[in-house]
C-alpha cells in the first residue's frame, strides 16, 4: 500500500441526450471545471473515516458495517466506492473537498465517487483501468446508495477530455471525443443554475425509468434504444398507453437529436445545433415531463436574449439550464435570466460560462511511498 493518493474528478453538464443512458441510448456530456478532490491514506484500525471540507463532522464506519443501505447521507457515496472495490480493506481516512454546486444537477455525486475510486485504486495498488473505475463508481451509486441512475455521469467524470464533448453509446460504452472549442467561433456555453428546490426528484426519476422499461417490455425490445416512432401506436393500447407513448417518444427523438448534434459538430456547423437543444427541452417539458417552471422560464429568457438554443441539463425537476450563444451576448443573457426569475418570484439564478475540462486524474504529489 502507498502512503497516500489524491485524485480530482469533475462534475459535468450534458450537452444533449437526457434520460437516454438507462435506455441503452446516446449521450453527449462534457466535464466541467468544478470537481471533487479526494485524498486517501491509511487510517485507524478497522475503521473507514470519511472527512469532508463541506461537512462539520467526520463519519466513521467500522469495516464490517460496510453494507448496502446501512450507510446514509453523503458518506454513503465514498463508502459505496470502497464496498464496490470488493477487496479486503485496511483502516483508511478518506478526505474530500468539492466545489461542484450541490443539488444543481451537475453531478457532484459522480465527482465524489470517481475521485475516491481513482485515489483508492492508486493507494491500494489495485491496477484497475479507468473503465473499471467507471464500473466501480456506478456500482457504488446503484448497488450501495440505491440510486437507479444510468451511468452517464461516472463515464464522463472519469473519461472526459478537455476541449471535447464525449459521444457515448450507453449500450456498448464506446466513447468518442467530439471537438467542442467554442472560443474560436466566438461562441460560449452558458450554464444557469435555477436554484429551484429538487422536489420529489428521486421518486420521479425512478418512475421515468420504470415507464421506459415497461414501454420496452410492451414492444418486446431490450431497451427503448431499439424502438422507432412507428412503434408508438403499439404502446397506445397498454393500460398506461398515453404516458408510455410520451415517455418513449422523448427517448426515441432524443437519441436521434444526439446523433444529429454530433453530425453537425463533426462538420463544424456548431450554431446549427441550437434548435436541436431547444427541441430537446420541449421534449423534456411536454413528453418526459421532467422540467419545472423555474427552468422553463430560464430557457425562454435565454432564447429571448438571442441564444441559438437552450435546454435543461441533467436529471430534471430543477437544476441547471444550458444555452449556446455568442460570447458577447453572455452578459445580456445573464441579466435576462435574473430579471425573468425575479419577475416570477423565483430564486435568483447563478450563471457561469463553461467549456469542456479534463476527466478524472491523479494529482501531482500524491502516491508517495
Ligand atoms: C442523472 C443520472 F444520474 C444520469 O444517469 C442520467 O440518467 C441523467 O440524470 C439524465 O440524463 O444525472
Amino acid at each position: 500500500m502507498r502512503e497516500s493518493a489524491s485524485w480530482l474528478a469533475p462534475g459535468r453538464v450534458n450537452l444533449i441526450g437526457e434520460h437516454t443512458d438507462y435506455n441503452d441510448g446516446f449521450v453527449l456530456p462534457l466535464a466541467i471545471e468544478y470537481g471533487c478532490r479526494a485524498s486517501i491514506s491509511p487510517g485507524p484500525d478497522g475503521v473507514l473515516r470519511f472527512v469532508s471540507a463541506q461537512e462539520s463532522d467526520p463519519v466513521d464506519i467500522r469495516i464490517p458495517a460496510l453494507q448496502p443501505e446501512r450507510v446514509t447521507g453523503w458518506a454513503a457515496y465514498p463508502a459505496g466506492v470502497l464496498w464496490a472495490l470488493d477487496v479486503d480493506l485496511p483502516g483508511l481516512t478518506i478526505t474530500v473537498d468539492s466545489d461542484v454546486p450541490l443539488g444543481a444537477g451537475l453531478s457532484s455525486s459522480a465527482a465524489l465517487t470517481c475521485s475516491v475510486a481513482g485515489a483508492a485504486n492508486d493507494l491500494l495498488e489495485l491496477g484497475l483501468s479507468p473503465r473499471e473505475l467507471v464500473a466501480v463508481a456506478r456500482r457504488a451509486e446503484n448497488g450501495f446508495v440505491g440510486a437507479p441512475t444510468g451511468g452517464m455521469d461516472q463515464l464522463i467524470s472519469m473519461l472526459g477530455k478537455a476541449g471535447s464533448v464525449l459521444f457515448c453509446d450507453m449500450r456498448t460504452l464506446d466513447v468518442r471525443p467530439v471537438p467542442f472549442t467554442l472560443d474560436a467561433d466566438g461562441l460560449a456555453l452558458l450554464v444557469v443554475d435555477s436554484k429551484a428546490p429538487h422536489k420529489h426528484a428521486d421518486g420521479e426519476y425512478a418512475a421515468r425509468r420504470r415507464s421506459c422499461e415497461r414501454a420496452a417490455h410492451v414492444l418486446g425490445v431490450t431497451a427503448l434504444r431499439d424502438a422507432t416512432l412507428s412503434d408508438l401506436d403499439k404502446l397506445a393500447t397498454d393500460s398506461e398507453g398515453e404516458e408510455l407513448v410520451k415517455r418513449a417518444r422523448h427517448i426515441i427523438t432524443e437519441n436521434q437529436r444526439v446523433q444529429d448534434v454530433v453530425a453537425l459538430l463533426d462538420s463544424g456547423r456548431v450554431r446549427e445545433i441550437g434548435p436541436l437543444l431547444t427541441a430537446s427541452h420541449a421534449s423534456m417539458r411536454d413528453d418526459f415531463e421532467i422540467t419545472v417552471p423555474e427552468v422553463d422560464v430560464l430557457v425562454e429568457a435565454l432564447l429571448g436574449a438571442g441564444a441559438y438554443g437552450a435546454r435543461m441539463t441533467g436529471g430534471g425537476f430543477g437544476g441547471c439550464v444550458i444555452a449556446l450563444l455568442d460570447a458577447d451576448a453572455v452578459d445580456a443573457a445573464s441579466r435576462a435570466v435574473a430579471e425573468a426569475a425575479g419577475a416570477r418570484g423565483f430564486a435568483a439564478p447563478h450563471a457561469f460560462v463553461t467549456s469542456p475540462a479534463a476527466g478524472a486524474h491523479a494529482l501531482d504529489g500524491s502516491n508517495a511511498g
